[in-house]
């Protein structure tokens, strides 16, 4: 009989129709899975976001060994620094000759795949691709080629086309419309009670992995407990029957919402599934489309919640593998500033920046308008050095990889690739985030002032923010008419925001 191969599995990998184990042969082969140290510390990733990947990890091993697979699973007791201690480990017991791996979802992994692992390992490595998401990295490339500034509502127009998703039988978009966002602006107003995500109670298996999280990273940021996230396959997709049944309705309406009563809404919290391979993000699409054809959610709420998918997701995916490595130097801002301390602590009196951080503090999440709007609007108004922050967001999400994680960062919040991503910064003052929250009427800083000393923080910088890179957005058609209000402010008043905005810049510890 052949050699038996490896078969790696990692912790966002899985899916039962990986590219590895459909090429794989339980008859023959071996798979490994390994929780190790190296993947946990480099950067410190939020302690639920570690129990739900080693969780859902031994969930699917056991699976695996049922289908009948053999396979060798390394808990972190075992004290394996790295995933080539612990491949070398499992080659070493099966002569094993050749190491089959899908694709990881992270730069640095690649390379050292291709660049030290066939040396350290000593056999080959067969990198083949992931084929969990719905364009491939070369059908993106193709698309991107000749566009300058290749944007994705033209993109998720091709996957629209591409899929058939929302289309009708002429090859046009159902409502006759490819995007309602506009109607997808509602500020929160209680009348429909959001259900939250479905919460599940930890197994045996999981209460394992709690007690060795705990254990083994007493003092890092990140609640443990209540632990309440699917990590089976089955738990995920009643996760998503439950947003499709009860949240789905709304998905569109207050899509741009943020509310100090509820971290959720109506958003998905599917994120962290998907990514991790226990959702596919084809299927979510398609049980979404079958609600809005079923009359059972309407269409602004139905294209809203693909878009994000279909679009966004596979958008940032093919940009990242596209502009790697080059990409993750960039910082055009020239954003240098240190990461205020609060980020971690939430120790800061602003309401939106606190609750927006207990949040992500208590679930590993946060919803998308916190992530963009209030933690990364900050960041970039303050010009937070790009890989700091680039580095805060991919530990502290349990839905957080660099493929993902690091254009919605650099891109998208930063405006650090020059506007590739994003054809305008989405800095915004605090008038923004009063229009679409409760958050203001709690806190004790004023947002209806931008040059008093309790002025709201967003309203100085963002007009500092303004002002320093005059040279860069004057001449930008969707920001000429903000530069010619800036103008038209008495000098005095000028003055004053800016002297508000540099006392704060000194200090923005004590924000
Ligand atoms: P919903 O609002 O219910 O949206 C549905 C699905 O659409 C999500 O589950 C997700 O799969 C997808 N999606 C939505 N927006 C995006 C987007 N901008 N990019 C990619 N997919 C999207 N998302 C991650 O999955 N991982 C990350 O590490 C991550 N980091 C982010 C960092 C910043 C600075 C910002 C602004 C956004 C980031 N996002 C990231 C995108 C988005 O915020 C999350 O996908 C979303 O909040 C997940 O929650 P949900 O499942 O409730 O999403
Ligand atoms: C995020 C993560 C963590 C915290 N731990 C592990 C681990 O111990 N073993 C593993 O196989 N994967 C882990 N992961 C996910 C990997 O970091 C992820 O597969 C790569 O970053 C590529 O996306
Ligand atoms: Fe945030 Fe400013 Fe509103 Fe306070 S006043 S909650 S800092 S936007």
């Amino acid at each position: 009989m052949a050699a038996p191969r490896l078969i790696l599995i990692l912790g966002d990998q899985l899916s039962p129709h990986l590219s590895s184990l459909a090429e794989g042969d339980p008859a023959r082969d071996r798979v490994v899975m390994a929780e190790v140290a190296g993947e946990c510390d480099y950067v410190p990733h939020h302690r639920k976001k570690i129990a739900f990947l080693f969780a859902a990890m031994r969930h699917f091993a056991e699976r695996l060994r049922q289908d009948g697979w053999r396979v060798d699973y390394y808990t972190l007791d075992q004290d394996h620094q790295d995933l080539t201690d612990a491949l070398l480990a499992s080659r070493r017991d099966s002569g094993a000759r050749q190491l089959l791996v899908t694709a990881p979802g992270e730069w640095r992994l690649l390379e050292a795949m291709k660049r030290q692992w066939p040396q350290k390992l000593g056999c080959t490595v067969r990198i083949l691709d992931d084929r969990r998401f719905l364009c491939t990295t070369e059908a993106f490339r193709d698309w991107a080629e000749g566009r300058k500034q290749p944007r994705m509502e033209y993109f998720y127009r091709t996957m629209r086309r591409a899929t058939g998703l929302l289309m009708d039988a002429d090859g046009q978009p159902l409502g006759g419309r490819w995007n309602f966002d506009k109607e997808n602006r509602k500020r929160f107003d209680g009348e429909a009670p959001p259900p939250g995500p479905k919460r599940f109670n930890p197994d045996a298996t999981t209460r394992e992995v709690l007690e060795l999280v705990e254990a083994r990273f007493p003092d890092r940021f990140g609640d443990l407990q209540p632990f309440w996230f699917a990590v089976t396959e089955e738990q995920a997709q009643a996760s998503l029957s439950h947003f499709l049944d009860h949240a789905l309705p709304h998905f569109g309406d207050y899509q741009d919402a943020m509310d100090s009563g509820d971290d959720f809404l109506f958003h998905g919290v599917l994120s962290q599934y998907i990514n991790a391979g226990l959702l596919d993000p084809l299927a979510v699409c398609e049980a979404a489309e079958q609600r809005y054809l079923q009359d059972k959610a309407p269409l602004n709420a139905v294209e809203g919640f693909i878009r994000q998918i279909l679009g966004w997701r596979e958008y940032v995916r093919g940009l990242y593998w596209l502009l790697m490595p080059d990409y993750r130097e960039e910082n055009r801002l020239a954003s240098h500033r240190d990461l205020p301390w609060f980020y971690w602590s939430g120790e800061t009196r602003m309401r939106c920046v606190s609750e927006a951080v207990r949040a992500t503090r208590e679930h590993a999440y946060a919803h998308h308008i916190q992530r963009l709007m209030v933690t990364g609007n900050l960041a970039l108004l303050l010009g937070v050095d790009v890989k700091q922050i680039h580095e805060w967001y991919l530990a502290v999400y349990a839905d957080a990889y660099e493929w993902v994680e690091l254009p919605n960062t650099l891109g998208m919040v930063m405006h650090a690739d020059g506007g590739y991503l994003g054809s305008k910064p989405y800095a915004a003052s605090g008038k923004y985030i009063q229009r679409m929250s409760d958050y203001c009427g709690d806190c004790p800083y004023k947002v209806s002032s931008a040059e008093e000393d309790n002025s709201c923080p967003f309203n100085s910088l963002y007009w500092h923010f303004i002002h320093r890179h005059r040279r860069r957005f004057e001449k930008h058609p969707r920001m000429s008419m903000i530069y010619k209000a800036w103008g038209r402010m008495a000098e005095s008043k000028r003055d004053a925001i800016l002297a508000r905005a540099d006392t704060l810049l000194e200090d923005p510890e004590h924000l």
